[in-house]
């Protein structure tokens, strides 16, 4: 077999980065190298989802005597045993947590960072094949070093997040990160078992052809997003529509689709909730601060998305993001 030499590892890739970077502690790229860990162990037990039959049901005992863990259960237990183990984290919070969890030991509490994160975001899909996802932010933490974290850490704006991230677990697997300094996209290659950079200095297309929402919640829908989708749906010079219709029910897959070919995903607010179905600090901050980065954008139909304070750590927004062009058509 012949090695190609001319890709570069995600960890290579960040001791390139951190070169240019002077004052860099190497923090950040451990951080980084620890969620990768856990996603490929997260990636492992999705491939395996399909194997129930022969595993185990959820909940169930299988043939080896073993409880049979919920992956989003597992993901979350993955991500945060590698984050506690690295030392690279002060603490979490996450989808599956009420509350964050401060890694109080010595060492933890000397870390700068914290992290956010829906360790598998999209898991109704799990059952029927498609794609799911991890989203993460990574924020400097206010808290005072050398003491465990505390809530003020994650309630911060998203535009102070230092990095943000998403895994993709599909056809392949990806990771694709944003520091300010660019969005870059990494395939997991199973040969090597590493991520290797595919998608270099990602810029979402300011226009697009394809708008995401469910639209069976159309009704319940407010007169403004209605008016949007009808728009989408006709032929006019400026929009260069109609557009297709695009909702697999993960946003990860949704979003980066969007990303890489041009669009705009809606999650509404409904007349029975009006602040929709997605929480602000785990999986739209992270996908928001990702898409401005890459010069797209991201709002709650009024305000940006990464200008709000968040109140709790499970505030839900409702959301919109994507193309810059279709957002602004958009407000
Ligand atoms: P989850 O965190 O419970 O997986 O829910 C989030 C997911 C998003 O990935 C997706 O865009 C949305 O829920 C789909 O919801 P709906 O089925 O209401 O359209
Ligand atoms: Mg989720």
């Amino acid at each position: 077999m012949i090695i190609n030499r001319d890709i570069l590892t995600l960890e290579e890739f960040r001791k390139q980065e951190l070169r240019s970077l002077p004052n860099a502690t190497g923090e950040l790229s451990n951080l980084l190298r620890d969620i990768a860990l856990a996603a490929k162990r997260v990636n492992v037990e999705v491939n395996k989802a399909g194997l129930v039959d022969i595993l185990g049901e959820t909940g169930s005992v299988n043939i080896q005597g073993e409880s049979v863990q919920r992956l989003d259960e597992f993901a979350n237990a993955e991500f945060m045993a590698v984050l506690q183990r690295g030392v690279s984290c002060a603490g979490i919070a996450s989808e599956e947590l009420d509350d964050l969890v401060a890694f109080n030991e010595e060492l933890c509490n000397q870390s700068k960072y914290v992290v956010v994160i829906d360790p598998l975001d999209g898991s109704s899909n799990i059952d029927v094949n498609i794609s799911i996802g991890t989203i993460f932010g990574v924020y400097r933490r206010i808290s005072e070093k050398g003491s465990p974290c505390t809530v003020k850490d994650f309630l911060q704006k998203g535009e102070l997040q230092v990095a943000a991230g998403y895994i993709i677990y599909g056809s392949s697997t990806m990771l694709v990160y944003a520091t300010r300094r660019g969005v870059n996209g990494f395939t997991l290659d199973p040969s090597i078992g590493e991520f290797t950079l595919s998608h270099p200095d990602i810029h979402c297309p300011e226009q697009g052809k394809i708008y995401s929402v469910n639209h069976g919640n159309f009704f319940a829908y407010n007169e403004k997003v209605q008016k949007y989708i009808d728009a989408c749906q006709r032929k006019t010079k400026e929009s260069g529509g109609p557009y297709s219709q695009r909702y697999t029910g993960s946003m990860v897959a949704d979003l980066h689709r969007n990303m890489l070919k041009g669009g705009i995903f809606m999650y509404p607010g409904t007349k029975a909730n009006p602040e929709g179905k997605l929480r602000l600090v785990y999986e739209c901050n992270p996908f928001a601060f990702i898409l401005e980065v890459a010069g797209g954008a991201a709002t709650n139909g009024q305000q940006k998305i990464l200008q709000i304070t968040p109140l709790s750590l499970h505030q839900r927004i409702p959301f919109f993001a994507g193309s810059k062009k279709m957002m602004e058509s958009f407000t």
